[in-house]
C-alpha cells in the first residue's frame, strides 16, 4: 500500500541533502557536512528548550547544576553549540551570530568555504510562556581562497546558497531550502532523525492572514496604516482579514508560509528600520518565502536585493503571500509618486 511505503521508506533530512547533492556531481560533500553539523545543533536545541520548562520547575535554572557550573542562559547556550558545531564541521570560515557583537572568524586548519548567518535562538524571551521559538540560519559560499574578511558577509540575500529555520514547538519542525523549493522535516525523537513531513512547501497565491504588533500602528507610515486599515476595513465588499500575532518570528513565519497571508514588521517613527535583522532574520525568510512562490519586500525594495553595510543592520520586512506583498508594493509605489 501507498501508505505502507510512505511509512517505510523514510525520508531522512540526510538522505534529502544527499539526493539533492548527487544532482551536483563536482560537490564533494561539503555542504552536506554542514548542514548535518545544523542539524545536531537544532537537535540539541530542541532538547535543552523542551527540558527548559522543567529545569526552571525543579530550580535548575540560574542557579548552578549538578557540575556545579552556572545554568547558562538558553540563548547563550544554544549559540555556544551552534558555534561549536559549524566550526568543529571543518566546513565554515566565517560566523555571523545574533548572539555576538563581532562575526568569528574559524582558524585556517579548520576553514572550509561556507559562511553561516544565524539567530540561534530566535524569541527566547517567550520561552517562560511556552510560546514556539526557533534557530532561523543562512548559508553563503566564499570560494576565493583569500583570507575571510566582514565584507564577505555583506553580501545581498539574493547570493545565499541556501537558508532555513528550525521551530521548538509542540514538534520540532525544520524548514530548509537549498533553491530548488521548500521542504519541511519533522522530528522524530524516537529515531533522532528529521523526516520529510511537508515535502515542497508552496504558499498560498493569496491570504486571508495578516500578522503585525498592532500596539506600534501609532508610529506607521502612510502605506503601513493604510493596509492594515484595507485589512480591517476591506474597500471592495471582501471580508475582513483575520490579526495572527505570536510575536515570535518562527512561529509566524512558519504559519504565514503555511496557511497563506503577509507577515509585516515595518519601521516606524522610532525605528526607521525597523527592528528585524537583514542577515539572519530578513534575508533568511525572505528566500524561503520567494523559494516557496510567495515574496518579500523592504518598503523600498526586493528584500534580497538589499545590500546589509554591517552584519547587525535592520530593515523593515513586508513577506508571506504573493498577492497580498503585491499590494504593499502598490501603496508604497503610491507614496513614492506624491514625494
Ligand atoms: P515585537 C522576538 O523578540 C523578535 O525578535 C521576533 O522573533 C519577533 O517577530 C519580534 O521580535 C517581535 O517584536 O516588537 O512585536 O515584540
Amino acid at each position: 500500500h501507498a501508505g505502507d511505503a510512505a511509512r517505510t521508506d523514510l525520508m531522512t533530512i540526510t538522505r534529502y541533502v544527499l539526493n539533492e547533492q548527487t544532482k551536483h556531481p563536482e560537490s564533494r560533500g561539503d555542504f552536506t557536512i554542514l548542514l548535518n553539523h545544523i542539524v545536531l545543533g537544532c537537535k540539541f536545541v530542541c532538547s535543552s528548550v523542551n527540558k527548559a520548562g522543567l529545569a526552571k520547575l525543579i530550580g535548575l535554572a540560574g542557579e548552578t547544576n549538578v557540575q556545579g557550573e552556572e545554568q547558562k542562559k538558553l540563548d547563550v547556550l544554544s549559540n555556544e553549540v551552534f558555534v561549536k558545531a559549524l566550526v568543529s564541521s571543518g566546513r565554515t570560515c566565517i560566523l555571523v551570530s545574533e548572539e555576538d557583537e563581532e562575526a568569528t572568524f574559524v582558524e585556517p586548519s579548520l576553514r572550509g568555504k561556507y559562511c553561516v548567518v544565524f539567530d540561534p535562538l530566535d524569541g527566547s524571551s517567550n520561552i517562560d510562556c511556552g510560546v514556539s521559538i526557533g534557530t532561523i540560519f543562512g548559508i553563503y559560499v566564499i570560494n576565493d581562497g583569500k583570507e575571510p574578511t566582514v565584507e564577505d558577509v555583506l553580501q545581498p540575500g539574493r547570493d545565499m546558497l541556501a537558508a532555513g529555520y528550525c521551530m521548538y514547538g509542540s514538534s520540532c519542525t525544520l524548514v530548509l531550502s537549498t533553491g530548488s523549493g521548500v521542504n519541511g522535516f519533522t522530528l522524530d525523537p524516537s529515531l533522532g532523525e528529521f523526516i520529510l513531513t511537508h515535502p515542497d512547501i508552496k504558499i498560498p497565491k493569496k491570504g486571508k492572514i495578516y500578522s503585525v504588533n498592532e500596539g506600534n500602528a501609532k508610529n506607521w507610515d502612510g502605506p503601513t496604516s493604510k493596509y492594515v486599515q484595507k485589512c480591517k476595513f476591506p474597500d471592495d465588499g471582501s471580508s475582513p482579514k483575520s490579526l495572527r500575532y505570536i510575536g515570535s518570528m518562527v512561529a509566524d513565519v512558519h504559519r504565514t508560509l503555511l496557511y497563506g497571508g503577509v507577515f509585516l514588521y515595518p519601521a516606524d517613527k522610532k525605528s526607521p528600520n525597523g527592528k528585524l535583522r537583514v542577515l539572519y532574520e530578513v534575508f533568511p525568510m525572505s528566500f524561503l518565502m520567494e523559494q516557496a512562490g510567495g515574496q518579500a519586500f523592504t518598503g523600498k525594495q526586493r528584500a534580497l536585493d538589499l545590500v546589509p553595510k554591517k552584519i547587525h543592520d535592520r530593515s523593515p520586512i513586508f513577506l508571506g503571500s504573493y498577492d497580498d506583498v503585491e499590494e504593499i508594493k502598490a501603496l508604497y509605489a503610491a507614496e513614492e509618486k506624491k514625494e
